[in-house]
């Protein structure tokens, strides 16, 4: 049961495999917003978000061939992502009517105060573009209240490794029970909020924690903050909230958009990639966005090494 788990949750489908893959997982997650009437849609030019499934075989995969000790291990911080993955996703139930719509700084202000409480690392706002929606996808609000959690540097130098696998689920479980803990906040006070997924997503995280401020998005295509650099993991709360402090509201720009500068002269992170999936220099997407890394070529490495992170290490 666990292993089946496992493999859905966290493998895709590999050529031979037969059991549901992660995509359809992560898409049966989504199904939830075919329950609203409205959702504000995504560009014409917005990506779909990229597949999971590796182009190898199961065998080959580093989840498949995990010791018993190493699964229950995981199982420890799996089992509460699984759930709380789902109590989120339930909470998309296309019923709710917002009876407040505006917030105080001293209500924004003790929102961020229980969210460092919790754990998080950074947190910022966005009016989200819909170019950031993925395809197929839709939002119920308009705002995005965008978060990191960070992740301990010691398991993350291990990368690609099963401490570097274990440490990146820690992160998952975190980042979805804080989403869901604090849209149950919002909603207690009257507001709309539906806590991003975790896993998988339907809009581009990196691309919103950028534009809310938190960091700038690197030469290897991950988010890098003032605080523990690219390791962290991102995720959202959307909301009706219209005048969150975003960087439009405050009149302010990104002030770490240096970043992309340095990664011109850094490129540490291409060569430390063992794949050469990570591209010499971002190649413009044609929709404003840029793409940072070969998609499938990262993939089944990461399939086949704990979904690798060799990247971050360049950063370490
Ligand atoms: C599918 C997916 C994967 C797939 C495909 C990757 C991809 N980018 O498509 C695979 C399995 C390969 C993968 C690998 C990894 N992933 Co991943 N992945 C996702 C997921 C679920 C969707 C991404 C997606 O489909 N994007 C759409 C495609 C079309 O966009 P893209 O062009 O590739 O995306 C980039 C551009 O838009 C670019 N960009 C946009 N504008 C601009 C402008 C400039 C100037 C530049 C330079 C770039 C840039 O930034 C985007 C993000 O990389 C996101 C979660 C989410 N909802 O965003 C996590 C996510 C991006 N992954 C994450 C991580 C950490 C990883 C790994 C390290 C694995 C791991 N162990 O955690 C590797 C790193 C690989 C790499 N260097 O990108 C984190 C990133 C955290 C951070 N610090 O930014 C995310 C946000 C998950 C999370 N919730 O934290 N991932
Ligand atoms: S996760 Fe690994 S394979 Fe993918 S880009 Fe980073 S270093 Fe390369």
């Amino acid at each position: 049961m666990f292993g089946q788990i496992l493999r859905n949750v966290f493998l895709g489908r590999g050529k031979k495999q037969t059991t549901v893959s992660l995509d359809t997982v992560l898409d049966s997650a989504d199904d939830h917003l075919k329950t609203f009437d409205m959702l504000i849609q995504p560009a014409p030019q917005s990506k779909p978000r990229t597949s999971f499934n590796p182009d190898i075989p199961p065998s080959e995969m580093s989840m498949m061939n995990l010791t018993v000790r190493q699964k229950l291990k995981l199982a420890t911080k799996a089992v509460p992502l699984m759930y709380n993955m789902k109590k989120g996703s339930q909470m998309y139930d296309g019923k709710r009517r917002a009876t407040r719509h505006e917030a105080t700084a001293e209500f924004i202000a003790d929102l961020e105060q229980r969210a460092y409480q919790m754990g998080v690392e950074s947190i910022g706002y966005v009016k989200v573009p819909s170019y950031a929606i993925f395809q197929d996808k839709g939002l119920p609000c308009a705002y995005a209240i965008v978060f990191t959690v960070e992740m301990e540097k010691e398991p993350i130098e291990t990368a690609p490794s099963f401490e570097c696998q274990f440490e990146v689920v820690k992160g998952y479980k975190n980042m979805a029970a804080i989403s869901k803990k604090l849209a149950q906040h919002l909603r207690r006070h009257g507001y709309d909020a539906y806590p991003g997924t975790a896993l998988g997503g339907i809009t581009d995280y990196p691309h919103l924690a950028e534009l809310a401020g938190l960091g700038a998005i690197g030469y290897h295509g991950l988010l890098i903050g003032p605080g523990a650099g690219a390791r962290v993991r991102i995720n959202t709360i959307y909301t009706n909230i219209s005048n969150l402090p975003t960087l439009e509201a405050q009149e302010r720009e990104n002030e770490h958009l240096w970043v992309r500068d340095f990664c011109a002269m850094c490129r540490k992170c291409i060569r430390k990639c063992p794949v050469e999936a990570i591209y010499d220099e971002p190649r413009p997407r044609g929709d404003g966005g840029m793409q940072t890394i070969e998609h499938a070529t990262c993939r089944d490495y990461f399939a086949a090494n704990f979904g690798c992170g060799g990247c971050w290490r360049s950063a370490l």
